[in-house]
């Protein structure tokens, strides 16, 4: 078992360098993190009908996840019960049954054996059907149509997990008649450590005025003044959220639209603000016209206001498979639809101009630390902690300013508590303390 506590040190704000390369920390992700947490499969308007599917990953698991013919979402490894080939090689689709390509299985959309060939001349009409389904994975279920699984019946439940996120992600989720995602996802290889994107996205607004320099200087508009940071402008331009379960993110005040300098963008969220005040307060209102850097741990990464949406799936410690879809309001017109997807496939698509400016960036991270004297180094994460605090109306932890580290210290404070805890009752144990080390650590 590997040592948490000397990886992470949350009230220090300083994380071992092994986190990125180690195999022994990759396994222990897979059965603790991937195997305990809800992750994102799709959203619900991608499998509107009975037997619509996609297929997906869960950590290094391959799921099928299919509509049911009640309108319930189930999803199932995607590995047959005969001897283990993969049962559905389609991205997406709509099926009757999934026929397993080596001997012929064939499963419904509930994931049971319907049928196998040979059934009466070479098992004898004997065999157990019924315990031979694609094993189903413990719990599948959707907030505001986003559609999560999660291997660990004894888990909380979704809106549970999210917790505090809830309220924020209800911000445009909820505020003006729901969102959804534009697919299929794109699909891209990047020779990084999952974790990288993930703590990049959570609310890394340090590296925007120096990673991505060159393109905001392109792009235009009012953004073009962090380039180089040249104009940082401080303490009222954002905040920082952490929450209990690692989730979090980073925004700009009045940034939604401004990375693709799209006016038709703005129009539409201003014109709808007056209702989203009166349905969600004044809070929630400014965080709606703001640009969000933000993460639902662990793998789940989006940019609201950018509306990219994406899943960083891992393919061993130091790759990962890139899944990219676009973020826009249900109630947009179709025009405007389109016209989001195009600005969020030039930016964060697979050969976005953004995306590749931190494609670098998150395999050096990587490959960097693989030396193992490099790897007994730290890596420091102190930006902003003497101001994390909580608030009188929002929940969570609050970092004062949109550049700070609030968000990536919560995400790897929760990393270490999954990475030890032997079940969730472990993990609901600390939930009256899990603020301390990360407030108290500013104190110190
Ligand atoms: O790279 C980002 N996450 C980003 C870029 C965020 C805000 C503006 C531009
Ligand atoms: Fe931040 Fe090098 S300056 S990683
Ligand atoms: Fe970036």
């Amino acid at each position: 078992m590997v040592k948490v506590n000397e990886l992470v040190d949350v009230a220090h704000g300083v994380q071992s360098k092994r986190v990125f390369w180690d195999q022994e920390v990759y396994e222990q992700e897979l059965e603790r993190v991937f195997g305990r947490c809800w992750l994102f499969l799709t959203h619900e308007s991608l499998i509107p009908n009975f037997g619509d599917f996609v297929t997906a990953y869960m950590g290094e698991d391959k799921v099928i996840v299919v509509r049911q013919k009640d309108g319930e979402i189930k999803a199932f490894l995607n590995s047959c019960t005969h001897r283990g080939n993969q049962v559905c090689h389609a991205d997406s689709g709509n099926a009757k049954a999934f026929t397993c390509s080596y001997h012929g299985w064939s499963f419904g959309a509930d994931g049971s054996l319907a049928a196998l060939p040979l059934e009466q001349s070479a098992y004898y009409g004997k065999f157990d059907k019924a315990g031979a389904g694609l094993r189903e994975v413990a719990k599948v279920d959707s907030y505001r149509g986003f559609v999560f699984g999660c291997f660990d019946a004894a888990a909380p439940s979704l809106p549970d997990y999210l917790g505090e996120m809830g309220w924020y992600l209800d911000t445009w989720m909820d505020g003006t008649g729901g969102a959804e995602l534009v697919g299929p996802p794109m699909k891209s290889i990047l020779r990084c450590n999952w974790k990288v994107p993930a703590e990049n996205f959570i609310g890394d607004g340090y590296h925007v005025g120096w990673t991505h320099a060159a393109a905001i200087k392109v792009l235009g508009g009012p953004l073009s003044g962090l380039a180089g940071n040249a104009e940082i402008p401080f303490d009222d331009a954002g905040l920082q959220v952490t929450s209990r379960h690692g989730h979090g993110f980073g925004v700009i005040w009045d940034g939604l639209g401004l990375i693709h300098d799209d006016p038709a963008y703005r129009e539409y969220a201003y014109a709808n603000l007056p209702a989203l005040t009166e349905k969600m307060g004044p809070w929630r209102a400014k965080l709606y016209t703001g640009h969000w850097n933000a993460g639902i741990f662990p793998n789940c990464s989006y940019l609201y206001g950018t509306n990219t949406f994406k899943v960083w799936n891992p393919r061993g410690p130091n790759e990962i498979e890139v899944w990219t879809w676009t973020l826009v309001e249900k109630a947009m017109s179709p025009e405007l639809k389109a016209e989001v997807v195009k600005q969020a496939i030039h930016s964060f698509g697979t050969a976005g101009t953004l995306e590749s400016d931190d494609g670098e960036n998150m395999e050096t991270c990587t490959w960097s630390n693989r030396g193992p004297q490099t790897r007994k180094g730290v890596m420091n994460s102190q930006m902003g902690q003497i101001n994390d605090g909580e608030h009188p109306e929002l929940p969570g932890i609050i970092g004062k300013n949109f550049i700070g580290e609030t968000s990536y210290r919560g995400f790897y404070r929760f990393w270490a508590e999954m990475m030890q805890a032997e079940n969730w009752d472990a993990v609901r144990a600390n939930d009256a303390t899990w603020k301390d080390a990360l407030i108290k650590g500013a104190a110190e």
